[in-house]
């Protein structure tokens, strides 16, 4: 083992709260690792911290008509909250917003521009002219290339799944105002991958023993037809980090170069004087927990940026998780199809270890796996407490019964002893070899191991007959009984920390150190001690419980899908922005398609000042023959634009429904043409 581990674990988006995918992801595992680790006595830090910059929070800032930085406070402390209730350890829990990661990663990005790391390249990207701002990709809809589907994003189109650039689509729209962007040339700040890939192919080939979904990842990248692309560490937005350099005034760190530095700046908060040491002596180890999503970023991005800078170590590991999808459909934050942890934590309280035991049992390792509450239900009743649980409960029970608490001592054990012990600690030993290979989902069983020989055990000595027979015989099997029972409360610490607790509690122990837990003879071990019964350690979980978890999931993803999406209050305008407006009332005269376009209408109204054309992209709600004649409120002084050739002056004005259909506003028939509303 080496001097010091560095262990990160993905910084989540603060957009949203942490549900049961990511926890079986990646906190989780990288927990379970870190826990062991301390235990093993190592040197270890555990980092992690929100994510807070990125079109993640934009989009959800824009959508809740709220500042990015109300978006971030609230889940920020929101996940800080879950994890730490839900006995995620990390040693610190920061935020990409905070000032000193700001300095931190402008240090890092100048320190490379300095170095003549990157490209300044000249491109062409979508301005969206009326919102004047750049689009990113995903604030640009228009018609996939390939299929057709006209609701493709400027990245991807989700009907064909095909990925795309903001260039390839046709008829592109600005999401932010509807109109169609325009080319404009911006300069960014490129890494460039491409003139690295020898590099990064080498540091890969360093590291063929990673699992084989991270390593055939990152593989297909480097040998995908066109290689490693450069790829633009800026990006022309506004929520996020300056770019430090002279031309980067209106532009902001890409999010990806930024938060994986976040694990340096966390690192820094926490071990002011020492984060160099963890982070750039050669024996500190660095190993990322992160869900499959992001192995590219951390795999070669990152890497290709450590490397760059030249001072830093390279991950050794990047133990990376598939997805958890939830009762056989993907978890979905939107589609309200998860289980929060928030939620369970408050349906569910002190069954924290639950919720841990069962993730990391079904945890997606080597493929995407399935959480079902049906296996909820039966791994807490037929694992927890028909195993673990019940030999617990025995021991303490036993003990309490025959000895009132006090643990009789060992002497004159048998071969049997001997035998059981020796089965017994092989189990603990496997366990660590397990974690030691990030394969958590086998030491979880192993784990169980321990409990399972201890109820073998006991079915075959049968220490509640020979309590009768033969006291002396029932007095060793039950000292050997609560040894077991204690060592499971020190190795249970990484997997079930609540539990293990509770256990060691019981003997009144302390956590041990693992060598330690490892050098015991049974026979020396806590002699003449009295253990205090905890009470059950779990209880058995009815159908109608899992009813209601079931029940409350259909019910809100029904309630998402049918509840009219109402927009949220758009920021406050003050009273003279508002009267600027000229508002009236038109009557349409005429209405007719414009040529070769599926959307857009031309109208000539009359709006009791004079006649005028104004072009609307309705076309697909409305027939024009039906409106006219029709009376619709207009905004008269919106600036005049060319749409399609055609001068349009002023905006008709509609109703929208929840599925974003138009909807006539009809104006009380005293309202003639020209009455102002307002
Ligand atoms: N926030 C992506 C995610 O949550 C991203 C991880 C950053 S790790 C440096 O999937
Ligand atoms: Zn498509």
């Amino acid at each position: 083992m080496s001097k010091r581990h560095l262990v990160t674990a993905a910084l989540p988006y603060a957009n949203g709260p942490v549900h049961i995918g990511h926890i079986a992801g990646c906190y989780l595992p990288a927990d379970i690792y870190v826990r062991f680790l301390r235990q093993m006595g190592e040197d270890v830090r555990f980092i992690c911290g929100s994510d807070e910059h990125g079109m993640a929070i934009t989009m959800r800032a824009r959508k809740e008509g709220v500042e990015p930085r109300a978006i971030v406070d609230r889940y920020h402390n929101m996940m800080k909250g879950s994890f730490e209730e839900f006995g995620i350890s990390f040693d610190i829990y920061s935020r990409t917003s905070s000032e000193d990661h700001h300095e931190t990663a402008q240090d890092f990005f100048l320190k490379l521009h300095e170095q003549g790391v990157f490209q300044e390249k000249e491109t062409d990207q979508y301005y969206d002219p009326e919102a004047r701002q750049f689009l990113a990709d995903r604030y640009i809809m228009g018609t996939c290339p390939a299929c057709g589907h006209t609701e493709a994003y400027g990245d991807q189109c989700e009907n064909c799944g095909r990925s795309l650039s903001p260039t390839e689509l046709k008829d592109p729209r600005s999401t932010l105002s509807g109109s169609a962007p325009v080319l404009k040339k911006t300069t960014n700040w490129f890494l460039p991958l491409d003139e690295m890939a020898d590099g990064i192919r080498s540091f890969l080939d360093q590291h063929k023993d990673w699992k084989p979904n991270v390593h055939g990842q990152c593989m297909s990248w480097l040998d995908a037809g066109d290689g490693l692309q450069p790829r633009s560490m800026t990006r022309d937005l506004d929520w996020g980090i300056r770019v430090p350099v002279k031309g980067g005034e209106d532009k902001v760190l890409y999010v990806w170069f930024d938060a994986p530095i976040g694990y340096i700046s966390a690192s820094k908060e926490l071990m002011p004087d020492q984060w160099r040491s963890y982070w750039q002596d050669p024996d500190s180890r660095l190993v990322h927990f992160i869900g499959k999503d992001n192995i590219v970023f951390h795999c070669i991005v990152f890497p290709a940026m450590l490397m760059a800078h030249g001072s830093y170590n390279l991950p050794e590991a990047v133990p990376a998780n598939e997805f958890l999808n939830l009762e056989g459909q993907k978890i979905s934050t939107s589609r309200n199809w998860a289980v929060w942890l928030h939620e369970y934590l408050e349906d569910f309280p002190g069954k924290q270890d639950v919720l841990r035991y069962v993730l990391c049992a079904t945890a997606p390792e080597t493929k995407d796996n399935d959480f079902t509450w049906k296996d909820f239900q039966q791994r807490n009743n037929s694992e927890l407490v028909a195993i673990l649980g019940n030999f617990l409960n025995r021991v303490f029970v036993l003990t309490d019964k025959y000895y009132g608490g006090q643990l009789p001592d060992l002497d004159g054990s048998s071969d049997s002893e001997q035998a059981a012990w020796a089965e017994f600690t092989a189990h603990a030993d496997r366990m660590e070899a397990s974690i030691g290979a990030y394969r958590f989902r086998e030491a979880l069983g192993e784990f169980m191991g321990l409990a399972r020989i201890g109820n073998k055990y006991l079915a075959e000595q049968e220490p509640w007959k020979k309590i009768k027979t033969d006291p002396e015989r029932a007095a060793v099997i039950l000292a050997l009984a609560a040894r077991m029972a204690a060592f499971i409360g020190q190795a249970a610490e990484a997997f079930l920390p609540f539990t293990a607790a509770r256990i060691r509690n019981a003997f009144g122990m302390e956590l041990m150190s693992w060598e330690e837990l490892k050098k015991i003879d049974p026979a020396k071990w806590l002699k003449g001690v009295s253990a205090a019964n905890p009470g059950l350690l779990f209880d058995k979980i009815e159908d109608e419980k899992m009813d209601e978890q079931r029940a409350r999931l259909t019910q809100s993803e029904a309630e998402q899908s049918t509840a009219p999406a109402v927009d949220p209050q758009k920021e406050t305008v003050d009273f003279e922005s508002f009267q600027r407006m000229d508002i009236r009332v038109a009557q349409i005269l005429s209405a007719e398609r414009v040529p070769k376009t599926d959307k857009l209408l031309k109208f000539e109204v009359d709006t009791g000042l004079d006649r005028r054309t104004v072009v609307s992209g309705i076309a697909e709600f409305f027939d024009p023959k039906d409106l006219v004649g029709k009376r619709v409120p207009i905004l008269m002084n919106l600036a005049p634009r060319k749409i399609r050739g055609i001068e349009s002056e002023g905006m008709l004005l509609f109703g929208e429904d929840s599925e974003g259909s138009l909807k006539w506003v009809e104006p009380d028939a005293g309202l003639s043409p020209g009455s102002s509303i307002g």
